[in-house]
């Protein structure tokens, strides 16, 4: 069934460029869906990966029965792995047998490399030229090259020189290799280093590592395949593989949502000993939520791990220099190993650390290191792949106006969902940079890429069309998202292939999609349910653009929002306000606790003859401090002193100031203007008795956010105009300023980002009667003048529906004189920002925060000293 085309017709519908495990499935779909295809291969056989890397000791780092189709259920009938963890010739037999079984070969034309591939924009085909065909033509082009398959060029002087037998793991003969009383090199020790190691010392005479970076290597403990997985499969297969679909890294696991240093430090070290036990590196990393994103917490795991090496290794100066100190675990790809480090007790195995000890050169006898020379027989070379760009690096692809990709990406990959990238229609890539890819179990996110593609394929024929393209601004929304995926992360402390910094003059991106594969798939999902957001299409339909960005909500509240919405919480408005106060105070309190300071009081103030209870934070560091009084969201409805609590720990810890949060009088019961009376109290209470509290009476500020950010304003002027008491600076974060309810964030957010457009006039109509709309001490904004008070920082998020009047302030505020910091914060919502240990996106925004109340507040030190 070829495609219905009205353009010019071509050799085959698809052309897979590759016959790894993405190119056999592809072959599969796209025949079943009836195209017309060919799947070229440079290898003489299938098998990709595999095909190459046959090193002795290559074997999966994902349990093997989770490194398989998913499409074929039928394997506990005709496919058993022999072990937890399949080696390279098993895991070969398996893709021969799935190209047999569904007679995959007759689309396969092995020997065949793909040199060249141009689009043509006149007959809308890709023009692929081969080692022997010179143009073929199709009209889709799918790069199933695989993330590493192109070895890294060895950028070592003298490598031609040698005179003995050299190797790459990557590129392993498949004859027997005989290492018997031979001395041998092996430089690398990434994942091929730390595997074959161990098997090559069983037959070396002498065995000589050379390590430029030590790894963070467990023991896989393989064996038997494990039961636990075995009874689910046999209980429900198809459940647990939509488990794996809708996992974090596309194996069956629920994310940590424990940080670590909220259980105490016997419990962190169980949970250490658990992960390192199950010997799974996916399992490893998620021994606690913030292993990959709190330096502190990552450090603590790091040593652990290094306990561990030191344990096992004899000599202490080796065992020290396998322990990595450089860069956080994880943030290099971990590898799972048997025996690897007890290799370096064995009498004539020996560790050269080459990071001390620098390789000058290879001679015709051996290597030459700044200190030693040393002689061998054979030189093995485990030193990487150019990753994920690499396999289409190597080819010379021209895209629209003849752009060739390699110039496009010149500055880093640039895709739409890591599956197309703008200017090169009708190309697909396969688990391409800005997906999950190496990142997950590769057969999981192969699938899913193959299924979108082939799916897309038919949806354009079911429409009418020919050609698809993502737009520029689809893209680059993308790409700002799996930076801010990235950004959560370690990701970026370490020199890793993730990032190019393994091959020299490769821009230093973080390629692969770090948010999971979950969040990853629900993107895709959406996108083709939008009628394809994101993209151009054209055909005999005609032509439709549906241009957008799929993701636009920082990455962890996004997550936050369908938890959430999953969990399908009532409306506030449903609620009394007593059920709604029982309910935001339960929410708040299930948040994380946020980082330790030096003190936490509650107390009670007495101003005016009105007793307000508070909470007060004071720093770790030694005072007198700077005094914040603080004002809690909720609407003046909702909250009380303690339910920003994690929020006020953050910013007291960031800024080294006490921290007073104060619990006003709430409406219904007590309406506008309680509220704003009340914080005037706390504030010439805290003028008052700085001293006594440990802080500094010259140096006083407000903050506030949501209704508190209203209240701080507020009081701001009120002090300001009263002449006392003195406040050095404002912070208002996501602050209602006028409640104009016609203002554009009100229509544009009004659903959605958790705080809606209905509960802020359900809030606001328990708060104030209309007749009081126009007060200043209720819309800051209304002041007749705003020159004369203290410097500002504003802080406003993009899916807020107040939004616009917190942005109206911060430009009413610098219009008069004001001295103003305005955050817009992007991605975020309206009470994101004080989701501490939750959201990890908005520490960025709240170091801003702490950083301009610290220059509020050391300005002022400085003035009155
Ligand atoms: O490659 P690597 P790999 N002088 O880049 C060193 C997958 N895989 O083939 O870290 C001296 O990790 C380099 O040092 P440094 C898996 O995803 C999976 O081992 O750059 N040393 C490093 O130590 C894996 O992560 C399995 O400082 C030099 C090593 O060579 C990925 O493939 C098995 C050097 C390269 O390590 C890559 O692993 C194998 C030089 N000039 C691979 N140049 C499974 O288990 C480089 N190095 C499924």
């Amino acid at each position: 069934m070829p495609v219905d085309s009205r353009f010019a017709a071509t050799d085959t519908d698809v052309i897979v460029v590759g016959a790894g495990f993405a190119g056999l499935y592809l072959a599969y779909r796209l025949s079943r869906a009836g195209y017309r295809l060919r799947v070229l291969e440079a290898a003489p056989d299938l098998g990709g990966t595999w095909y190459w890397n046959r090193y002795p000791g290559a074997r999966v780092d994902v349990p093997s029965v989770d490194y398989m189709y998913s499409f074929d259920p039928d394997w506990q009938q005709d496919w058993q792995w022999s072990e937890k963890y399949a080696t390279q010739p098993e895991i070969l037999r398996y893709l021969h047998h799935v190209a047999d079984k569904h007679d995959l070969r007759r689309h396969i034309t092995c020997g065949t490399r793909v040199e060249q591939a141009r689009w043509d924009e006149d007959n809308a085909v890709w023009h692929v030229c081969t080692g022997h065909d010179h143009d073929i033509t199709a009209r889709f082009l799918v790069m199933a090259t695989g993330c590493l398959s192109v070895p890294k060029h060895v950028d070592i002087p003298g490598m031609e020189r040698f005179a003995g037998e050299v190797y790459f793991t990557s590129r392993w003969p498949h004859d027997p290799v005989d290492f018997t009383g031979k001395r041998v090199a092996v430089i690398g020790t990434g994942s091929s280093g730390v595997q074959s190691i161990p098997m090559i010392a069983r037959q070396a005479g002498r065995l000589v590592v050379f390590q430029r970076t030590p790894t963070f290597s467990v023991p896989a403990g393989n064996g038997p395949l494990p039961a636990q997985k075995l009874e689910l499969l046999a209980t429900d297969e198809a459940g647990y593989r939509q488990a794996a679909r809708m996992s974090p890294a596309g194996v069956p696991m629920v994310r940590s949502q424990t940080p670590t240093f909220s259980v105490p430090a016997e419990e962190r070290r169980q949970r250490y000993e658990t992960a390192w036990e199950a010997g799974e590196l996916l399992v490893l990393l998620n021994a606690f939520a913030d292993v990959m994103s709190d330096r502190e917490a990552n450090e603590e795991f790091a040593e652990f791990i290094r306990g561990k090496i030191r344990a096992v290794v004899d000599d202490p100066q080796t065992a020290s220099a396998l322990c990595p100190t450089t860069y956080p675990v994880g943030s290099k790809r971990p590898c799972l190993d048997t025996g690897y480090y007890a290799t370096y007790n064995l009498p004539y195995v020996r560790l050269v650390d080459v990071a001390t000890d620098p390789i000058r050169g290879i001679t015709e006898t051996g290597i030459d290191t700044a200190a030693e020379s040393f002689e061998f027989d054979a030189l093995v070379f485990a030193t990487g792949f150019d990753a994920l760009t690499g396999a289409l690096a190597a080819i010379d692809i021209t895209g629209r106006d003849a752009v060739p990709l390699k110039d496009d990406w010149a500055n880093g990959p640039a895709t739409y969902l890591g599956l197309m990238t703008a200017g090169f229609p009708n190309l697909f890539l396969i688990t391409g940079p800005g997906s999950p890819s190496v990142l997950s179990n590769m057969a999981v996110s192969i699938e899913q890429h193959v299924d979108w593609v082939v799916d897309c394929l038919t949806d354009l024929r079911a429409g009418g069309f020919e050609v698809i393209e993502p737009t520029k601004s689809a893209q680059t929304g993308w790409m700002r998202h799996v930076d801010d995926c990235a950004g959560m992360t370690l990701y970026a402390c370490a020199n890793s292939w993730y990032l190019g910094a393994n091959v020299p003059g490769k821009p230093r991106v973080f390629m692969p999609y770090a948010g999971g594969v979950d969040f990853y798939r629900a993107a895709c999902d959406e996108v083709v349910a939008r009628d394809y957001l994101g993209f151009a299409r054209s055909g005999s339909a005609g032509v439709r653009c549906n241009d957008g960005v799929v993701r636009r909500l920082q990455p962890d509240v996004q997550m936050l929002l369908e938890q959430m919405a999953a969990a399908g919480s009532p409306p506030l408005e449903s609620m009394s306000a007593d059920d709604a106060r029982a309910f935001y105070a339960l929410w708040r309190s299930a948040l994380p606790p946020g980082p330790e300071v030096g003190e936490v009081v509650d107390g009670v103030l007495d101003g005016d003859g009105v007793e307000l209870a508070y909470r007060l934070y004071r720093p770790p560091s030694a005072g007198p401090y700077p005094v914040v009084v603080y004002f809690h969201g909720g609407g003046c409805v909702l909250g009380d002193a303690t339910t920003d609590d994690a929020f006020c720990r953050d910013l007291c810890a960031r800024s080294d100031a006490i921290f007073i949060s104060v619990d006003y009088r709430h409406a219904p019961e007590t309406p506008f203007p309680a509220a704003v009376l009340d914080g005037m109290t706390a504030v010439r209470w805290a003028a008052a008795n700085a001293t006594e509290l440990g802080g500094d009476p010259g140096r006083l500020a407000v903050c506030g956010w949501s209704a508190g950010g209203n209240i701080a304003a507020a009081v701001c002027q009120i002090a300001r105009d009263a002449g006392a008491p003195e406040i050095v600076g404002q912070a208002l974060v996501t602050p209602a300023t006028d409640y104009d309810f016609t203002r554009k964030s009100y229509s544009d957010n009004a659903d959605g980002y958790g705080l809606t457009t209905s509960a802020v006039r359900w809030l606001f109509g328990h708060y104030a009667r209309e007749a009081d709309r126009t007060d200043p001490r209720l819309a800051p904004l209304y002041a007749e003048s705003l020159a004369g008070l203290p410097p500002a920082v504003v802080a406003t998020a993009e899916f807020d529906p107040v939004r616009d009047e917190g942005d109206a302030y911060a430009r009413a505020l610098a219009a008069a004189g004001v001295a103003t910091e305005h955050i817009r914060a992007r991605g975020h919502t309206h009470d994101s920002l004080t989701l501490v240990g939750f959201v990890l996106s908005g520490a960025p925004v709240r170091a801003e925060i702490a950083d301009a109340l610290r220059r509020f507040l050391a300005a002022e030190r400085l003035a009155i000293h």
